[in-house]
């Protein structure tokens, strides 16, 4: 081995410190999954657990992304024991965030929330009408497939630093990396169609879609009443991004001036659901995707 190394242009010690590299990175693979504190561990559970693939935590949220913020809040509201995987691995589709559960794969966020609620027999809707349930979908698909698309216009426009200030994994880390990202995003954005607009006219769809979210929650706890919902799981997770993690933003600023019923709205879920947030977030200093 010693000889290998030499030959390989090692000098004295070197083996050893490949030894401790490796079990490093083992090490921090391993602290990459995490177990919910109410999901059962691998030696107690007779049912097999959620395995939720994400990226890393974020530094002022649980994620700097929407999507596993919402999915990840629908499990802890339909009480499914889960374990994270925050090893950054991409679905086959090329997205995050994913899960797999008895040896399926599913690949989206509301797929999954369909597939477990249809295989544990779960409806944590099961409270509201038809018609309620219709409305909810709307507000879930706007916010989601129009309302997010107005954030990307901001989070991957010129500027990255705000992106770079909130993305966890050193890998993501580096200038090539972010601008592959915005590349891709911004060819989604071209198109989904709303990438053709002005950056005025982007943030005037935006506004518009806020402003319905605020005006339909109005003095209600949740969205559609008293009780939570799926769809204050699709706006937590969109909304907590622009409280937390888009500094500077037109999103932000509007939402924390005009918006006060929906900062209180996150505020209530994540009181509801995140009682754990403060150890769910990453310091700032440790920021490699271990914590
Ligand atoms: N419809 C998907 C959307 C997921 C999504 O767009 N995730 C973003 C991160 S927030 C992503 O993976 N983007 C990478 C890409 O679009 O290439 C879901 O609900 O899971």
């Amino acid at each position: 081995m010693a000889e290998v190394l030499s030959m390989l242009g090692y000098k004295e010690g070197g083996g050893i410190a490949i030894l401790v590299l490796v079990l490093t990175l083992i090490l921090c693979r391993k602290k990459q999954r995490e177990c919910h504190p109410d999901s059962k561990t691998s030696s107690d559970m007779d049912e097999p657990l959620v395995v939720l693939y994400q990226i890393g935590r974020g530094p002022h949220a649980p994620s700097p992304s929407p999507f596993p913020v919402k999915l990840e809040t629908f499990l802890r509201m339909a009480k499914i024991p889960y374990m994270n995987d925050h090893s950054a691995k991409f679905s086959s589709k090329g997205k995050t965030p994913w899960i797999e559960y008895r040896g399926v794969k599913i690949e989206d966020s509301q797929l999954a929330i369909d597939y477990l609620s249809r295989e544990l027999g779960i409806d944590v809707n099961a409270k509201l009408k038809p018609e309620e349930r219709a409305t909810a979908r709307a507000f879930q698909k706007m916010t989601e497939e129009n309302l997010y698309w107005s954030m990307c216009a901001v989070t991957f426009s010129e500027d990255l630093d705000p992106l770079r200030s909130v993305l966890p994994y050193t890998g993501f880390q580096t200038v090539a990396g972010h601008k592959t990202l915005q590349r891709t995003i911004r060819k989604e954005m071209w198109g989904h169609g709303i990438g053709r607009h002005s950056p005025q006219d982007i943030w005037t769809i935006g506004k518009a879609d806020i402003t319905a979210l605020s005006d339909f929650l109005g003095d209600k706890e949740f969205f559609m009443g008293d009780h939570p919902t799926e769809v204050d799981c699709t706006v937590f997770g969109m909304v907590s991004q622009m409280i937390w993690h888009m500094p500077g933003s037109p999103h932000e600023i509007f939402v924390k001036e005009k918006c006060p019923n929906l900062v209180s709205f996150c505020g209530r879920m994540k009181e509801k659901f995140w009682p754990d947030w403060e150890s769910c977030i990453t310091t700032g200093k440790t920021f490699n995707g271990n914590n």
